[in-house]
């Protein structure tokens, strides 16, 4: 067999319950043999090798022994419109949600398509060198031009070569926050928005919370969407639209293509209510984001001590069988001015914010930013290293998951639809001291 591009020797992440060391092979942008090292015939028979693709030949090989390759990174949730514009017009002073938001209601009444589409382009290109291939962005769309939505469109067309984009039509001021929103929502889906999102517990009222979810139910049907809905996020322990949502999933069957994200009043619940939704949501299956990157800062601003940490309750859902990715939510913005794109630290804030320092656990907020991202985006058909998938993979300075964790390890090259999109060089100091 002749391929365009060979890796060999690299401890490969089959699925998130098996590393095989193995050579990779990669021809028109997909995967098309990977050989076990040391090949015993079950590992053949369902790694699909036949004995042909032992001689393979290729355009390319590189020697990546010893090196952990993966799946790409999925960045399941992040807000690309606001993206970069930390400090403009004013930097958040108390660190909430709300100021965040008044900031951000400011910032957008002087947005124009350059400037949406040169932030998001940038930013894009930032994540995708640290191996991210996969996004879902938000854009707000209670702004009367829709600006930010019809920056993100054309984005997600100019960079459809080297990664898949999706957009979320997100009502940052409510859907009946003023007069205009709801119509403003709608028009987004037919300008061609990937999917519904919502913010029931910033409406005005309970029933306007609820009401909206509704809503965002009917249209995500009418226009044949997915829904993704910043739900609960706030540290009120009354703040329960997350069982209106899950409720909405079971009855009409949706759960696969509904994501609550953040979900941070969970974590505020008692657990008796906590325990009786828990059940629900095992009927409903819907998927869960946390962002415990922004959350871990947002939350918590109205506690003195002890001080809740805000974040959603990820090891109990994961451990209830529920799909959670967790995404990075915000890059230098009004909510948070700190951030690279790097999805080994969402990874690494979950193992301490969720306290997952298990080594299972810590392989799983691994797999929380690929495998269950995938799923949650609706994209794991076409995910994982496998043969016939699309040849996205990463080489990670690191043996294994826990390594490339803890040492937040260089994402050295990013290979893309089969072509290598980046590369990094691993640091590496040198001791110059005695001994
Ligand atoms: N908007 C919102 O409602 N919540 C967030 N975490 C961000 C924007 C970043
Ligand atoms: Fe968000």
């Amino acid at each position: 067999m002749n391929c365009d591009l060979l890796l060999q020797g690299g401890h490969v992440l089959v699925t998130p319950d098996r590393t095989v060391v193995a050579d990779v092979a990669i021809s028109q942008g997909q995967i098309v043999a990977i050989v076990p090292q040391s090949l015993n015939s079950a590992e053949a028979i369902d790694l699909e090798t036949d004995s042909t693709q032992n001689s393979i030949t290729a355009q390319q090989t590189l020697d990546v022994t010893g090196k952990l390759l993966s799946p790409p990174f999925v960045e399941s949730h992040i807000h690309l419109d606001s993206a970069l514009t930390a400090g403009n017009p004013r930097w958040n002073q108390t660190g909430t949600l709300f100021e965040g938001i008044e900031i951000w209601r400011d910032r957008k009444q002087n947005l124009s398509l350059e400037d949406v589409k040169q932030r998001a382009i940038a930013t894009l290109k930032q994540q995708a060198m640290q191996g991210v291939l996969f996004v879902r962005s938000h854009a707000d769309v209670s702004e009367p031009s829709l600006t930010a939505l019809q920056a993100l469109l054309e984005v997600r067309e100019a960079v459809q070569d080297w990664m898949t984009l999706q957009v979320v039509a997100f009502p940052q001021d409510g859907i009946y926050g003023g007069p205009q929103n709801e119509a403003l929502l709608e028009e987004a889906l037919r300008q061609g928005a990937d999917g519904v999102g919502g913010i029931p517990h910033y409406e005005l009222t309970r029933e306007d919370g609820v009401r909206s979810i509704h809503r965002i139910f009917e249209l995500a049907e009418q226009y044949d969407r997915w829904i993704d809905i910043h739900c609960d996020e706030i540290d009120d322990d009354q703040s329960r639209f997350l069982e209106v949502v899950s409720a909405c999933a079971l009855r009409r069957e949706m759960g696969d293509r509904v994501a609550a994200s953040h979900t941070t009043a969970f974590g505020s619940y008692n657990n008796a209510y906590a325990l009786k939704l828990l059940g629900f949501l095992q009927r409903s299956r819907i998927h869960f984001i946390a962002n415990p990157l922004i959350n871990i800062t947002l939350q918590g601003r109205t506690d003195s001590y002890p001080k809740r940490r805000g974040v959603t309750r990820v090891k109990e859902l994961w451990q209830a069988g529920l799909n959670v990715s967790l995404g990075h939510d915000c890059i230098q913005d009004p909510w948070y001015s700190l951030g690279t794109g790097n999805m080994l630290d969402v990874a690494m804030m979950a193992i301490h914010v969720c306290q997952m320092t298990g080594t299972a656990e810590i392989d799983t907020c691994y797999n929380m930013v690929t495998w269950n991202g995938a799923k949650t985006l609706g994209v794991a058909d076409q995910y994982g290293i496998e043969i016939g998938q699309p040849a996205n993979l990463l080489v990670l300075d690191a043996r294994d998951r826990y390594d490339a964790l803890r040492r937040r390890a260089t994402i050295q090259m990013v290979i893309s639809r089969g072509k290598i999109l980046a590369e990094t060089s691993p640091c590496n100091p040198v001791w110059l001291g005695r001994e």
